[in-house]
């Protein structure tokens, strides 16, 4: 195993030539490379971005999907369990079981999670569908209210608002009871949102909006424009990318994904999958990949779903696991294409004001801890983004040893949301980390192994303390 290193960004290089031609391009770089990532979440960390998953509650008891999940994401969505209808069954009364299992094994397992979704037409618990005007447009806001305030501070991102535009060549909104209750509906459940957790993203998410010169894209787009110009709080916009033969991939994905960057807000894709199977798959996967690597605000990436057995249209086998947790062409596509690295995320933005900044950081703690037994970790400092950083732990074995572990221990309010080359789990409390290899652990007398992990700092950059255990 080496030491990852800081990885050399290529530029936008997509830029000249349009999102999917340019997957198809063979791309040399002129400086070394850095370790590859062996996980789809430490890939993606490397260039400053998650990749995520839904979860299914139901799937939770499942060890095999438990086992994928846990190694290859480190951003989670509720598939269905936090949706309008399962948070409030009945009126006023909140449900949070399923929202809360899913919420506690994300971070439990060191994972962020994204809010799915506060305010849509669809999966209305019944007593909302049938109600209407000012009733309505009250009920609607407090569950925003209600559902963002309980989750505080939990939360990465939400999908304030699911969907609300039409299909086809209107452009207009999409009708449905909360749209009649006033085209403000939109930016009052945003603003809702915003007071009640402002510590998390507030996102605008739909399907058919890859397409540049869908009318459907440019509304949107307008909207957002329209909420930066009046100041309406969003930060990010989802796209849920759901392809398949009859809604491919669209070349000018890139394009896309850059104009509504350049409005100000961050872009996700939040919800991927790709019906079909084989090469051309994995080139379309592949294709999304480096779309949103090419954008500096395209912050991560979730797919929906883990193995094609566990997805929503699993005849079409569109995701990246086969229906017995092997890796398909299209994982190892994707594997690939964040590896070669992308445009790195600056500062995405986040909502809540960082109270200090890189260079006045307080006195680091000591970079070298005397291992127990007869291993040594010594910590070394990585990229440095406004709300994160990275950090590279190197054990050392002082003595021949046929095993090792380390704990990395974080101060609140930090959390380490990242990490990579380990197998990490975690205290109650989140905070304590213990990092064991992924294989076999054995080291020879001097010889150095190394792992890594992203801290999201929440203003406070002190470096983590560690220690190394062998055996
Ligand atoms: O994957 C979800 C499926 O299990 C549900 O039956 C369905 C009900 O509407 O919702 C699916 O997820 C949708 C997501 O919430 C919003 N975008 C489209 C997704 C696929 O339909």
């Amino acid at each position: 195993m080496t030491t990852p290193r800081q990885r050399y960004r290529r530029g936008p290089l997509a830029a000249a030539f349009g999102g999917l031609a340019a997957a198809t391009l063979a791309v040399t770089l002129a400086v070394p490379a850095a370790a590859a990532g062996s996980t789809l979440q430490a890939a993606a960390a490397e260039s400053g971005r998650y990749f995520g998953t839904a979860i299914a509650a139901s799937r939770l008891n499942d060890g095999t999907y438990t086992t994928i999940a846990n190694r290859e994401f480190n951003m989670i969505t509720a598939e269905n369990e936090m949706k309008m209808d399962a948070m409030q069954p009945s009126r006023g009364q909140f449900n949070w079981s399923s929202g809360d299992r899913i919420v506690n094994w994300a971070r439990q397992n060191g994972k962020q999670v994204r809010g799915h979704a506060l305010a849509w037409h669809s999966q209305q618990p019944g007593w909302m569908q049938n109600m209407s005007g000012s009733q309505l447009r009250t009920a609607m806001l407090d569950h925003v209210t209600q559902v963002a305030s309980y989750y505080r501070g939990k939360i990465y991102a939400w999908d304030v608002v699911n969907e609300a535009f039409a299909d086809g060549s209107s452009g207009a909104r999409r009708d449905s009871n909360l749209q009649r209750t006033g085209n403000d509906w939109i930016e009052a459940a945003f603003r809702a949102a915003r007071a009640a957790d402002p510590g998390a993203k507030l996102c605008y998410n739909d399907y058919n909006t890859d397409n540049w010169q869908h009318a459907k894209t440019q509304a949107v787009y307008n909207m957002v424009k329209d909420f930066k110009a009046r100041g309406v709080p969003i930060d990010c916009v989802g796209f849920q990318a759901h392809f398949n033969s009859g809604n491919p991939v669209p070349s000018n994905y890139h394009t896309t994904l850059q104009n509504f960057a350049d409005l100000g807000v961050d872009v996700q894709i939040t919800e991927l999958d790709i019906e079909g199977s084989g090469s051309s798959q994995a080139q379309q996967y592949q294709g999304v990949v480096q779309a949103c690597l090419s954008v500096a605000r395209c912050t991560g990436i979730t797919v929906w779903g883990v193995r094609d057995t566990d997805s929503w249209r699993a005849s079409g086998t569109p995701l990246l696991f086969d229906g017995s947790g092997n890796k398909k062409a299209a994982y190892t596509s994707v594997l690939n294409q964040l590896n070669q690295g992308g445009t790195s995320v600056p500062n995405p933005g986040n909502p809540t004001p960082t109270p200090t900044q890189p260079g006045t950081t307080p006195t680091p703690t000591p970079t070298q801890n005397p291992g127990t037994g007869s291993c040594t970790a010594t910590y070394s400092e990585g990229q440095k983004w406004n709300d994160r950083f990275n950090g590279t732990v190197t054990i050392r074995a002082n003595t021949a040893i046929s095993g090792w572990s380390s704990t990395v221990t974080v101060r609140q309010p930090q959390r380490i949301i990242a990490t990579w080359n380990g197998s990490p789990t975690w205290d109650s409390s989140g905070n304590v980390m213990t990092m064991r290899p992924s294989g076999s652990g054995a080291l020879a007398a001097g010889q150095t192994v190394s792992f890594g992990f992203t801290v999201q700092h929440n203003g406070d950059w002190t470096w983590p303390t560690l220690t190394c255990s062998a055996s």
